[in-house]
């Protein structure tokens, strides 16, 4: 890999409700912090990250456009699925209702993105119910146990949407999968990395190209000696 800034460019979208942490994710990917107390997206912000692939020997860019999940910026945000070689649905486990809004942001995910995009579902906030009792397979709780912890610790959530059950919804949808915490880092370079390996496998069985895919693009090795290392940009876009 010596002396190649990267061998592919990805751009990536993040989509699903508001406030399902689409922002954190995409801050804790490229500065490996959280965000407390997030400003709510306004259209469309901006963020990118170099990953290594190692077992394929690759440095991909991920160019990762992080959308506002408000039916206002709605439009807006789907001019930019256009060309995305990958996307991340999320939800947060502790709102059904934003796992049920996923199927209408898939849904326009399908009309306006490439069919041959990568999507993995998301499942965020992870955190919140991290010591938490099982739940049925259509996010039922058993007892009325309280929903706080201690006055000291952060406040805790019940899930609402159990794996098995979003596991299935992805399987059937042809999505991958993946449960993240934005807050604690679980998972979240897992899931971007996933969405790239399956990309990359979509570009070896040539269903995604430089010409066809305006979401991908090839690198010529450079000898300009740049860093390997992550390269963190983020930048506001309206
Ligand atoms: P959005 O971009 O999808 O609209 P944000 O979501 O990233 O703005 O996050 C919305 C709220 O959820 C923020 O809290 C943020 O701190 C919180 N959040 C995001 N990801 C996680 C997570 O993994 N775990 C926990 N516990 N919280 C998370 P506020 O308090 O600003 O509403
Ligand atoms: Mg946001």
């Amino acid at each position: 890999m010596s002396g190649v800034a990267w061998h592919y460019v990805l751009k990536f979208i993040i989509t699903g409700d508001a406030a399902v942490g689409k922002s954190s994710l995409l801050v804790r990917l490229t500065d490996r912090r959280f965000l407390a107390n997030p400003d709510p997206t306004l259209g469309v912000e901006f963020g990118s990250k170099l990953i290594t692939i190692p077992e394929e020997n690759k440095v991909v860019k991920l160019q990762c456009w992080d959308t506002a999940g408000t039916e206002s910026f709605r439009s807006i945000t789907r001019s930019y699925y256009r060309g995305a070689a990958g996307c991340l649905l999320v939800y947060d486990v502790t709102s059904r209702q934003s796992f049920v809004s996923a199927r209408s942001w898939l849904q326009d995910v399908r009309e306006h993105a490439d069919p041959h995009l990568t999507c993995i579902l998301v499942g965020n906030k992870v955190d919140l119910c991290s010591d938490e009792e099982p739940v049925g397979p259509t996010g039922e709780t058993t007892s009325s146990a309280p929903l706080v912890d201690a006055p000291s610790q952060p406040r805790k959530r019940k899930r609402e949407v159990s794996t098995e059950e979003a596991e299935i919804w992805a399987q059937e949808e042809g999505l991958l999968f993946v449960e993240t915490s934005a807050k604690s880092g679980h998972n979240v370079e897992v899931a971007f990395e996933r969405a790239t390996r399956d990309i990359l496998e979509k570009v070896r069985k040539g269903e995604f190209d430089e010409d066809r895919s305006p979401g991908v693009k090839l690198s010529q090795p450079r000898n300009d000696g740049l860093a390997l290392e992550a390269s963190v940009q983020t930048s506001r876009c309206c």
